[in-house]
C-alpha cells in the first residue's frame, strides 16, 4: 500500500510539474493580434435581419451580421489572430451601419442579430482562444437619441457648440463631434449611467476588452474611474482607447488614467510613409518611434500598430496614388508590424489588398478570396505566436541604408534577426563579428536558406522588396526545443520509476 501510494505521488510530480509551470505562464496581451472588424461589412450569414439594406449605397446597411462573423471565425483563426475588435454593437439610429450612431446603449443593433447571438458569438470566439474587444462610445449619441427630446434629460448634454479650437481641450471635450450630441459625463447621473452600462456589457456578455472610441472628447477624470471600474468586473480586461492625435507624448499622457494601450496613431503616420513606397529608410524613423514609446509608456508592448482602419484612406489607396504595387508594399509593411514591438492590429481586407479611399469608400464589402497576401499574413502569425523575443523582446537596430533594415530581437533564450529589403533592388550585406558574434547559424523562418558565419561575418542576401527572419542558433544545438526536452526528460523518468517499483514489487 505504502509502495502504491509512493509511485502515485512520484507519478503525480513527475506528471503535474510540467503543467504548472504552463499554467502560471499567464497570457499577456502584447501576445495577441487583432483582426479589427466592421461588423455590417464582413460577412452576411443571416439574410433575415437584412432590413433595408442596399449594397450599392455605400451610406447604407450591406447585411453583415454576428451569424456572419461566426461562420468565419475559423478563416479568422487560421490567419492566426488572437483576438476580434468588432465596431460598437448598440443600437444605431438609421443609417448607422457603422455603429457609431447609438440610439440605446442596452440594445442590440437589430441588422446584427440578438443578444442571445451576440453571446454566442463570444462563446464560440472563446473556445478557439480568441478574444472579443467591443468598441464602445461614450462621447456621443446619435442625431436623434429620445433623451434629446426628454425634458429631464436635457443636462444630460453639452450646450451646443461646434469644436472650432482643436488647441483648446475645453472645446474638443464639450463641442459636437461632426455635430453629435455631447454627453455632459461630468452630470453624476449621466456618468453613472455610462459606468454601469460599460459594466453591464462585460457581465453580460464576457467579452475582453473595449475598444474605447474618441477618448481625447471626454474628459480625463471620467477615463479615471472608467477604468477602475471596468477592470473590477474582469480580471485581465483590456482597453485600447483611440487618441487620434500625432503628438506622442498628447497620447501617451491618456494612459495615466488607467486606459492600458492605444491605438498608435504616430506609428501609424511613419508607417504608412515609409511602406506606401520603396526605399525610405525604415530603422532610424521607425527605431525612433518605438523608442519614444518606451520613454512615454509602462508597458510600450501593448500599444496598438496598425497601417488600416475604417477612418483612413486604405494603406493599398496610398500606394496607388504613389503609383507603387500594392502587394510587395503591404508584405513589407506587415512583415514590419508582426516582427517589431506592439500589437499588430489588422482591419478586415487588408488580407486581400483591399482598395478603398477616404469613408466610408474604405469599409467596403469583405470579399473572400485565395490570396497571397492571406498566406503571408498567417506565415507571420504563426512565426509571432512561437517566438516571444518578436512580442516581448528587445529591440536593436543593426543595420540601416537606403531602405535596407536588420534589427534583432532578443528575451531570455532566443535571438531573432528581421532583415527587411525596402527597395526594389537585390540588397547583400554582411554582419561583422562585432554586431554577431562567431559560431552561430541564421536559420531562416521564411524562406528556407540559413546562413553560417564566415571569417568576415554573416552574409545574406534579400531580393528587392523581400524580408526575412531568422533565428539566431549557436552551433552546437539546439534544433531540440525545450519542450522535447522536457518530454524527453519526462519519459526516461517515469520508465525509470517504474521499473524501480516493478523490482521492488518482486
Ligand atoms: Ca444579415
Ligand atoms: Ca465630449
Amino acid at each position: 500500500m505504502k509502495k502504491k501510494l509512493t509511485a502515485f505521488i512520484v507519478l503525480y510530480l513527475v506528471f503535474s510539474v510540467p503543467v504548472a509551470i504552463q499554467a502560471e505562464e499567464k497570457n499577456t496581451w502584447e501576445d495577441e493580434i487583432i483582426y479589427f472588424i466592421m461588423i455590417d461589412r464582413f460577412n452576411n450569414g443571416d439574410a433575415s435581419n437584412d432590413f433595408e439594406v442596399d449594397i450599392n449605397d455605400p451610406a447604407a446597411y450591406h447585411g453583415g451580421d454576428f451569424q456572419g462573423i461566426i461562420d468565419k471565425l475559423d478563416y479568422i483563426k487560421e490567419m492566426g489572430f488572437t483576438a476580434i475588435w468588432l465596431t460598437p454593437i448598440v443600437k444605431n439610429e438609421p443609417k448607422g451601419y457603422h455603429g457609431y450612431w447609438t440610439e440605446d446603449f442596452y440594445e442590440v443593433e437589430e441588422h446584427f442579430g440578438t443578444l442571445e447571438e451576440f453571446k454566442t458569438l463570444v462563446e464560440k470566439a472563446h473556445e478557439k482562444d480568441i478574444k472579443i474587444i467591443l468598441d464602445l462610445v461614450v462621447n456621443h449619441t446619435g442625431y436623434q437619441h429620445p433623451w434629446l427630446n426628454d425634458s429631464e434629460k436635457q443636462d444630460w448634454f453639452h450646450e451646443e457648440q461646434s469644436i472650432i479650437s482643436w488647441d483648446n481641450q475645453k472645446n474638443v471635450e464639450d463641442g459636437r463631434l461632426a455635430g453629435l450630441p455631447d454627453l455632459a459625463q461630468e452630470n453624476p447621473e449621466t456618468r453613472k449611467y455610462l459606468l454601469d452600462m460599460a459594466k453591464w456589457w462585460i457581465e453580460e456578455t464576457d467579452i475582453d476588452g473595449y475598444r474605447l472610441d474618441t477618448v481625447k472628447h471626454v474628459p480625463k477624470d471620467f477615463w479615471e474611474e472608467f477604468s477602475q471600474e471596468v477592470k473590477s468586473v474582469k480580471e485581465d480586461f483590456f482597453l485600447i482607447g483611440e487618441v487620434w492625435h500625432s503628438d506622442p507624448t498628447y497620447v501617451a499622457d491618456y494612459a495615466k488614467t488607467g486606459i492600458d494601450s492605444f491605438v498608435d496613431y504616430p506609428f501609424f503616420n511613419e508607417a504608412t510613409r515609409i511602406f506606401s513606397k520603396p526605399d525610405q529608410q525604415i530603422g532610424k524613423f521607425m527605431d525612433g518611434i518605438w523608442k519614444r514609446n518606451v520613454s512615454l509608456y509602462e508597458n510600450p508592448y501593448i500599444l496598438g500598430n496598425f497601417i488600416d482602419n475604417h477612418d483612413n484612406k486604405r494603406f493599398t489607396r496610398l500606394v496607388i496614388e504613389k503609383d507603387q504595387e500594392p502587394v510587395s508594399r503591404l508584405r513589407q509593411a506587415l512583415t514590419y508590424m508582426y516582427t517589431a514591438p506592439g500589437i499588430p492590429i489588422i482591419y478586415y481586407g487588408t488580407e486581400i489588398a483591399m482598395d478603398g479611399g477616404n469613408d466610408p469608400d474604405n469599409r467596403r464589402m469583405m470579399e473572400f478570396e485565395d490570396h497571397e497576401l492571406t498566406t503571408y499574413i498567417s506565415k507571420l502569425a504563426d512565426i509571432r505566436n512561437k517566438h516571444s523575443a518578436l512580442t516581448s523582446g528587445d529591440v536593436e537596430l543593426v543595420y540601416d541604408q537606403n531602405g535596407m533594415t536588420v534589427f534583432k530581437r532578443s528575451s531570455e533564450g532566443e535571438q531573432l534577426l528581421v532583415a527587411i529589403n525596402n527597395t526594389t533592388e537585390e540588397q547583400t550585406i554582411t554582419l561583422s563579428h562585432e554586431v554577431l558574434e562567431e559560431g552561430h547559424e541564421l536559420q531562416a523562418l521564411l524562406g528556407e536558406e540559413s546562413v553560417t558565419g564566415q571569417s568576415d561575418g554573416y552574409t545574406f542576401t534579400i531580393p528587392s522588396e523581400k524580408s526575412e527572419i531568422y533565428q539566431i542558433k549557436s552551433g552546437n544545438e539546439q534544433t531540440i526545443a525545450l519542450p522535447w526536452m522536457i518530454a524527453g526528460a519526462t519519459v526516461i523518468l517515469v520508465a525509470g520509476v517504474i521499473f524501480i517499483l516493478l523490482r521492488k514489487k518482486r
